[in-house]
């Protein structure tokens, strides 16, 4: 190893992306890691996205994050690094979920959040002395972590580097969702003059935050979205709807400068639809016109497939999404990730059809649903997304918001993305089923989560 070790950060794209590829984010995932990499490493980070990845560089270390559907392109790039005899650390959400699939590609798996860790392993690898597995458990409600290094991003070009997190893990604990799995029931935030004295180092407008839900402790979130005002900046972020029943919330972020809130609604009724995070005094309805009153854009998002839905859900969500009138829906097939308390039952179930990970990316079906059949779950979704976006759908929300320009572009700009999805085949893969997945595979999965407590939710 030489004095000045390398080190490559890769993000791995699994399809090429067009012209759209200039409105993408840059990963904070790998910002982090490179922000916690100590300063006498070289530090380079190539995102698959926008750019080639060229296996010839020399470096003494590679790291690769990976989503589920990123992971077997992952490992493809892992295993060829491993060829020519560089080390290879994997990291991020599926590496934490299922470690022991992700150390048959790896030197060794960071298995959680890689800022507690990241020092050592890399003094581990520098004194030849490397583990298979290197674990962090949150703890506390405080986060502590290093600005990203934007300057390793100048140049490139994204929507914005700038962006951001203000908080790690969420109050809630939906069924489908990752994200309380990975965290456990922490739910921790940054001091707000940390984060107001990153955001005041920015040097443009549009500032994304990455959070699993920016307002899910509206006490912590009010004092950075006060510290805000004022700076000028335009920024959006992701958060449960049930801030808006608060109106003093609503204000403070329209006058933090927020363009854009996505929340999930996930369902238009049944068992879903009553979730903590989304049902209180008011109606979905209500809080939605709260919140696209004071101009910001609401994305709003349903999921199909829950075991409620038969095949009426469909109509149902149009109908219902024509009420709420969000700026944006957004219509996902539900994905029961590794790790996820879903994913465990639908394998205790037998209704997981396939552990083929590209596939796990809410456009298809990778399980049973219990009262209709995987192509009608596709079929249903495919009819659903494009009856939402028909132009008589559009012209009513945007003749609800204020806004209407900027509100009318996001709409078609959406809905070039959906009439222009080639949705002829059915949508699903039912392999053998031998592919099911093996309960070696389950194992890894239920072990890389022990780092976490069981979850007492929710608000
Ligand atoms: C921001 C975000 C996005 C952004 C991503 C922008 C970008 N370019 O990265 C956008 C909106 C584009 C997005 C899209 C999608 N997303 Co998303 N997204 C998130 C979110 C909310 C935060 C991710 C993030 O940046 N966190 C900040 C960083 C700093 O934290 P981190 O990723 O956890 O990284 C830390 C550790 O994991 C570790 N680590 C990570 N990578 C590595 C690598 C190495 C080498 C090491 C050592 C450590 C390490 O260290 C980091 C620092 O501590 C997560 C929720 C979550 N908590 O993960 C969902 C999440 C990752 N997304 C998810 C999904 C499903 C998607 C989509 C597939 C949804 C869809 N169909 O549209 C798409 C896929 C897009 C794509 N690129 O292909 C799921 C993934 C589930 C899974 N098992 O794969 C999550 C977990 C949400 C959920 N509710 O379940 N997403
Ligand atoms: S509210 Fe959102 S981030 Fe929180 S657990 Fe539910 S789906 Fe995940």
């Amino acid at each position: 190893m030489t004095n000045s070790p390398r080190l490559l950060l890769i993000y791995p794209a699994t399809h090429k992306l067009g012209w759209v590829k200039r409105f993408q984010l840059p990963s904070l995932s790998l910002n982090q890691v490179a922000a916690a990499t100590p300063p006498e490493w070289q530090v380079t980070i190539v995102d698959e996205v926008q750019e080639e990845l060229c296996y010839d560089g020399q470096y003494d270390l590679v790291g690769i994050t990976a989503m589920t559907h990123q992971a077997l392109h992952a490992y493809q790039i892992a295993d060829r690094f491993r060829e020519r005899g560089i080390p290879v650390v994997l990291g991020g959400i599926h590496p934490t979920v299922m470690p022991d699939e992700a150390a048959a590609h790896a030197d060794a798996v960071v298995i959680g959040e890689a800022e507690p860790v990241w020092a050592e392993l890399l003094d581990d690898l520098r004194g030849g002395r490397l583990k298979p597995f290197y674990r962090s458990v949150p703890t506390g409600d405080r986060l502590v972590i290093p600005w990203a290094r934007r300057e390793l991003l100048a140049g490139r070009k994204y929507l914005t580097t700038q962006t951001i997190q203000a908080s790690r893990g969420c109050p809630y604990d939906c069924a489908f969702c990752t994200v309380t799995p990975y965290f456990g029931n922490t739910f921790r935030y940054r001091d707000p003059e940390d984060i107001l004295a990153e955001l005041r180092t920015y040097q443009g407008k549009l500032t994304i935050f990455l959070d699993d839900n920016i307002l899910g402790d509206p006490h912590k979130a009010k004092p950075i979205l006060a510290g805000m005002v004022g700076m000028g900046l335009r920024w959006g972020g992701q958060a449960n709807l049930r801030f808006a029943e608060d109106p003093e919330m609503v204000k403070l972020l329209a006058a933090s400068g927020c363009i854009g809130i996505f929340v999930g609604l996930e369902s238009a009724d049944g068992v879903h639809a009553n979730h903590p995070k989304t049902a209180g005094s008011s109606s979905q309805a209500d809080l939605i016109k709260r919140i696209r009153d004071t101009g910001v854009v609401v994305e709003a998002s349903v999921i199909f497939g829950f075991d409620d839905h038969d095949q009426g859900i469909f109509e149902r969500t149009v109908r219902y999404l024509e009420k709420c009138a969000p700026s944006l829906p957004t219509l996902h097939i539900l994905t029961p990730y590794p790790g996820t308390a879903l994913f465990k039952q639908y394998q205790q179930e037998g209704r997981m059809l396939h552990t083929d990970w590209r596939r796990y990316d809410h456009g298809q079906v990778v399980y049973r649903p219990r009262l209709m059949t995987p192509e009608q779950l596709y079929k249903g979704w495919v009819d659903a997304r494009q009856e939402a976006y028909r132009w008589s759908a559009i012209a009513s929300r945007v003749l609800q918001s204020p806004g209407k320009t900027i509100n009318l572009m996001y709409n078609i700009l959406r809905r070039g993305g959906i009439y222009g999805r080639d949705c002829s085949d059915s949508g699903y893969y039912d392999p053998a089923a031998s592919d099911l997945p093996s309960e070696a595979a389950v194992a890894s999965a239920e072990d890389g989560l022990k780092i976490h407590s069981p979850k007492v939710s929710s608000l």
